[in-house]
């Protein structure tokens, strides 16, 4: 079987566990239930002497995006409860570049926005599955976006998970930094490129 066929059989489980909605707002719910479970053992691998460090002046460290995921979660709570409960929503967008200060968020403590981040993305997982599939359509008018509705926030969210990720893995990997933590510890065998 072809992959679009594996892809498909995929989806038609996850629709059928939840049943309220069709297969992609569940894989949306499903990406974002599975992420905390790469992003934080990703981030635990950043070695002590690079988990705050910036690879330039204005470019985030390891902590930074971290602290980052966590944070932006109480803001796409709030922008879920608006579109659901107001008849003409508006959206402001967020840019902690903007709006931020610059160190703010190597001021906070790494482990309590690890837990923060876990805790607060299963309510909103458990929330998401209450959701029907007109609730999914419903949509806000959003200061830099051309459309906005609860669907293509939550899939931004899915997808804005694996952006900071990525982010955190490139400086974990870089040439000129400690490796990460367990694949500096591990054997040969297990190691992965
Ligand atoms: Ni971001």
């Amino acid at each position: 079987m072809g992959l679009i066929g594996q892809v498909g059989q995929v989806g038609l489980v996850g629709a059928g566990q939840a049943g309220l909605v069709g297969q992609s707002e569940n894989v949306v719910i499903e990406s974002l239930e599975r992420a905390p479970a790469i992003v934080v053992p990703l981030v635990r691998q950043a070695p002590k002497e690079t988990l705050t460090r910036r690879p330039s002046p204005r470019k985030w460290s390891i902590h930074e995006h971290a602290c980052h995921l966590a944070d932006v979660q109480p803001l796409m709570w709030h922008r879920l409860e608006l579109i659901l409960s107001d008849e003409e929503p508006m959206i402001r967008s967020y840019d902690p570049g903007r709006d931020d200060p610059d160190d703010r968020l190597l001021q906070i403590d790494l482990t309590d926005a690890l837990e923060r981040y876990v805790r607060d993305r299963a309510r909103l997982v458990e929330r998401l599955r209450q959701l029907d599939e007109s609730d999914w359509r419903k949509t806000a008018r959003h200061d830099e976006y051309n459309s906005y509705s609860i669907h293509a926030m939550f899939r931004h969210l899915a997808l804005h998970d694996f952006f900071h990720a990525y982010r955190i893995e490139e400086l974990l990997l870089r040439l000129d930094w400690p490796p990460p933590l367990d694949l500096a510890d591990d054997d040969d065998d297990h190691r992965e490129r």
